[in-house]
């Protein structure tokens, strides 16, 4: 029997980008199956993250993503321990932007911390949508 080896991660995903995908690809070849916790619009109130894509829109980019197996809402910061039990996680992940903050889980799984991809983001995708509709005077 093939223990199945289930990945867990959570973030915003706000202006979905290459970053966010290489991220995911490289989750998806650690395990069997990937969980993604998005955080709601009311949670990123709460981390102080002003987003430009609502909730629902950003779940379901993430849930259309190849490797992707199920996305939760992510609620609260405290949320974590209760989903890899409930969902038999093994290895709990996130861009190494968070080395270190969440190395209390592993006293429920596996705590890995990957390499962020270089020179994007949603901040930077935002200056850089600025720029361009300054650039071409495009009046929002
Ligand atoms: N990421 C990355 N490379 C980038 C940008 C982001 O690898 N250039 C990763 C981050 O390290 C994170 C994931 O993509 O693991 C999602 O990033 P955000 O949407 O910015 O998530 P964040 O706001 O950090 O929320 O409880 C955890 C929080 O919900 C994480």
């Amino acid at each position: 029997m093939i223990l199945k080896k289930t990945i867990l991660t959570y973030g915003t995903f706000d202006m979905f980008h290459i970053g966010h995908l290489r991220l995911l690809e490289r989750l998806s070849a650690l395990g069997d199956r990937l969980i993604v916790g998005v955080s709601t619009d009311e949670f990123n109130a709460i981390k102080g993250k002003k987003t430009l894509i609502p909730y629902d829109q950003r779940a379901a980019i993430v849930r259309a993503i190849k490797g992707v197996d199920l996305v939760i809402p992510e609620n609260t910061w405290e949320q974590k321990p209760q989903d890899i039990k409930n969902y038999h996680v093994d290895a709990f992940a996130m861009g190494d932007d968070w080395a270190g903050k969440f190395d209390f889980l592993k006293e429920f799984c596996e705590v890995i911390y990957l390499p962020r991809t270089e020179d994007i983001s949603s901040t930077e995708l935002k200056k850089a949508l600025d720029a361009f509709l300054l650039e071409n005077s495009i009046e929002l």
